[in-house]
């Protein structure tokens, strides 16, 4: 399904006089609204294939009907995302959950919906049917040289299959790790890694980047092979320039300031970009923003000011992505409450005081210093957030237009009720 903007433009019109007063009221505290607002306009968050369906935990899954059946299904409901909130206009896929069969086809449906493809997603982290090499116990770490023969082979392949898609980044996460103390030599599982790495970072083309994700724990319980940043980081600074260190937001030990090791990497130019999520106690995969909105603001207000120290794009020069699973909402309405967050995040840093910050800095002005950061977190920018994406023609509220559309109600009678989406 595709939704019709005169339904959209019908909603906004409804709303529009709330809206204007609420602006209004924020933005005449504003000094430079009309920049806010461009940077608002261009920030866009890729959406991956995984997270349109309901996904599940070890002990089950319960599918919520309507799902995409197809990798066309995933587009489109990507361009349903996009069409409201005008800020998902990018999709990123997951290899073999979603093989492009006729690139050129999915492509042009894409530029249909406005989308493009934004990292291709390797996995080696289970095996698929028909594989002849298993990765019970790893891929690119294997003490096997033919298994790691095969994961590189699977990360060359799907390096392919981004060309076709007009992407131009692998975004490589491996659950390699070990369950019990002695199992594994950290030396030389991290070498055998590095060996790997170099092989398929030998096969990216020139205009090509490598994503290098870390996760402290999880799927193994004692140690993973690429755990942290540190690791990453000397992975990418060993294998060269297009390889970039990824930061997923629930893969720390609690309480990890996230928001320093963004600083730092992004210091040495080795931030890749985001996997967006929110965490109480691990790898949670909830809806960003929902449980720590201060910290998400914290880390943008990083990625800004050290962004802005190295004359980079917000919306192009880092890959922004969603990472997450949900397992009792339906997903859009979810992946839309996530993208909103971002944005909220986002709008909030722009508005720090950054020349005043840097004066009670230096004047080791603690309270100021707070003072500034909190102002700007507590500033209510949602009719800033809504104000950009009504002038890119997307939905003041877009869950509830989603909800008055019945967006859900008519994927379901097109669908059916008993559709499972590939993923997790
Ligand atoms: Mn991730």
């Amino acid at each position: 399904m595709k939704l019709e903007q005169h339904h959209i433009d019908t909603f906004n019109t409804d709303q529009a006089d709330a809206h204007a007063r609420a602006f209004a009221f924020t933005a005449e505290k504003v000094p430079d609204i009309q920049y806010v607002l461009q940077r608002l306009q261009e920030f866009q968050v890729a959406i991956p294939s995984w997270a349109l369906g309901t996904g599940g935990t070890r002990f089950g899954r319960f599918s919520g009907g309507g799902e995409p059946r197809s990798l066309e299904e995933k587009v489109e409901d990507v361009g349903l995302l996009h069409a409201l909130n005008r800020a998902s206009g990018a999709i990123s896929l997951h290899i073999p959950w979603d093989i492009p069969e006729n690139a050129p086809a999915i492509k042009a449906l894409a530029a249909q919906h406005g989308l493009r493809f934004d990292a291709v997603n390797s996995n080696t982290f289970q095996d698929q049917p028909g594989q002849k090499l298993s990765y019970k116990f790893g891929s690119l770490h294997h003490t096997d040289k033919a298994v790691r023969k095969q994961a590189i082979a699977h990360n060359i392949e799907v390096v392919k299959y981004g060309i076709e898609l007009g992407s131009n980044v692998l975004s490589l996460w491996l659950s390699d790790g070990s369950n019990f103390p002695g199992q594994l030599n950290f030396r030389e599982a991290f070498l055998r890694t590095l060996e790997s790495l170099q092989e398929i970072y030998a096969a990216l083309p020139a205009d090509w980047k490598l994503y290098i994700e870390y996760k402290s724990c999880e799927p193994n319980f004692y140690s993973t092979t690429i755990a942290d940043w540190g690791q990453s980081l000397m992975l990418a600074n060993k294998l060269g320039d297009k390889a970039l260190t990824l930061v997923d937001l629930g893969h720390h030990l609690p309480n990890a300031n996230i928001e320093q090791i963004v600083a730092l990497l992004l210091m040495e130019g080795k931030l890749a970009g985001f996997h967006f999520n929110d965490s109480k106690y691990g790898d949670d995969d909830l809806t960003v923003g929902s449980i720590n909105p201060y910290q998400l603001f914290l880390i943008f207000n990083e990625l800004v000011e050290g962004m802005d120290a190295r004359g980079m794009h917000h919306a192009s020069d880092l890959g922004w992505m969603i990472d997450a699973s949900h397992n009792v909402k339906d997903p859009l309405e979810d992946l839309l409450q996530s993208v909103e967050a971002i944005m909220i995040a986002y709008a909030q840093a722009l508005l720090v005081d950054t020349k005043a910050l840097a004066e009670a800095r230096q004047a080791n002005d603690v309270v100021t210093a707070q003072e500034i950061l909190q102002e700007a977190y507590r500033t209510d920018v949602r009719p800033l957030v809504a104000q950009a994406r009504l002038l890119n023609g997307g939905a003041l509220q877009p869950v509830q237009l989603y909800r008055r559309l019945k967006i859900r109600e008519a994927l379901i009678k097109e669908r059916g009720l008993k559709t499972v989406a590939t993923g997790l």
